[in-house]
């Protein structure tokens, strides 16, 4: 019986030493050491041993199982220090190695422009108002002095959703809004960006859905040359202090009187070109005095306050401040026209 023993000894001692991973180290603990293992059935047996050899039998027993557990244990340490030390090296980093470039996007053209406007008149004053995209037919057009069935309407064709919702045509239901919410009290001095959708067919200056920036003042005493001279300002700080401005007499149901500005053509200083037409003028938008009806629609006395309005296209802008030829640029994404302006950042 102690030659068995020791032969277990060496047999699960040489396995230990030829183990690989933890899993096979475990087998090998159940396999000797286990309640079913071959040292504990050898203790089992001890009852049929003589009185001296029971002590001899058990104490060599004993240490062949201490020295089992031993070797068991020492080779777990060595397994497990071995798994740690394979794990650093496989998720160490080369803190010397340079860095892999990122590639940082940049603000779109039409939004650079959009904070450029709005900043340009938060510095005059204004705060910035918006509106929902899908509008309400009284807002569109009621409010703005433009009936159900009124000629022009045609002006703007629409995108209808039902007969009384559609997606706004342009950002002047804001305007409405914003007068209807201050109940008949100025002052008001906003501006709203916004997306705007027309049955517009697209070309290289028109597309079906683009932007527009509105602006409108009421108060006491607002006058035609307050308008004048806020345009002016803006035309010079937008596209360069030689610009000139021309308001041009035009119709806008919702102001009375209506103008269109042109500012002169950069390109051949106001002397006629193929980019103005020949006229040395270029058209960016449209204003006026707010229309009484529209002041007493949304519960001003018109009597007492006045206000002026005018809406932008900021692709139009856009197009003249950076000579881009086709609106669409502006939509199709395509990074080598986008990347043009990233230098700027
Ligand atoms: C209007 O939309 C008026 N609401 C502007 C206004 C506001 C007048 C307040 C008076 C007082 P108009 O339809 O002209 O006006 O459009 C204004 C600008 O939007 C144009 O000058 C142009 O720059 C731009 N625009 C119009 N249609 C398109 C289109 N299909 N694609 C791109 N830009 C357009």
């Amino acid at each position: 019986m102690q030659e068995r023993l020791k032969e277990l000894q060496a047999e699960a001692i040489q396995k230990v030493d030829q183990s690989a991973g933890l899993k096979e180290l475990n087998d090998i603990r159940v396999a000797y050491l286990g309640k079913k293992g071959p040292i504990t059935e050898v203790l089992r047996g001890m009852g049929k041993l003589s009185a001296e050899e029971r002590p001899v039998i058990g104490a060599l027993a004993n240490e062949v199982r201490e020295a089992i557990a031993a070797k068991i244990e020492a080779k777990q340490s060595a397994l497990e220090e071995a798994a740690v030390q394979e794990k650093l090296a496989a998720e160490s980093i080369d803190v010397t190695l340079p860095g892999r470039p990122v590639k940082a996007g940049n603000h779109h053209p039409l939004t650079k422009i959009i904070e450029e406007i709005e900043d340009l008149f938060i510095g005059m004053g204004y705060e910035i108002a918006e509106g929902p995209e899908v509008e309400q037919d009284y807002y569109n057009f009621e409010a703005l002095n433009l009936p159900k069935g009124h000629p022009a309407r045609d002006m703007q064709d629409s995108f209808y959703i039902t007969e009384e919702i559609l997606l706004r045509t342009h950002t002047s239901p804001v305007q409405a809004r914003t007068m209807e919410k201050h109940q008949g009290k100025g002052p008001i001095k906003i501006i709203c960006p916004g997306k705007v959708y027309r049955r517009d067919n697209d070309d290289a200056t028109h597309s079906h859905q683009f932007m527009q920036i509105e602006g409108l003042v009421v108060g006491e005493n607002i006058r035609m040359s307050d308008l004048k001279g806020t345009l002016n300002v803006f035309a010079k700080k937008m596209f360069g202090e030689d610009r000139e401005i021309r308001l041009r007499p035009s119709f806008f149901p919702f102001t009375e009187p209506s103008v269109e500005m042109d500012i002169s053509c950069k390109m051949c200083g106001g002397h006629g070109c193929n980019v103005c037409k020949h006229t040395g003028w270029i058209e960016i938008l449209g204003a006026g005095m707010v229309h009484p009806n529209v002041l007493e629609m949304a519960g001003y006395d018109s009597k007492k306050y006045t206000g002026f309005a005018f809406g932008m296209g900021p692709e139009r802008i856009a197009m003249l401040k950076y000579g881009v030829d086709d609106i669409r640029h502006f939509y199709t994404n395509d990074v080598r026209f986008l990347n043009q302006f990233a230098i700027e950042e």
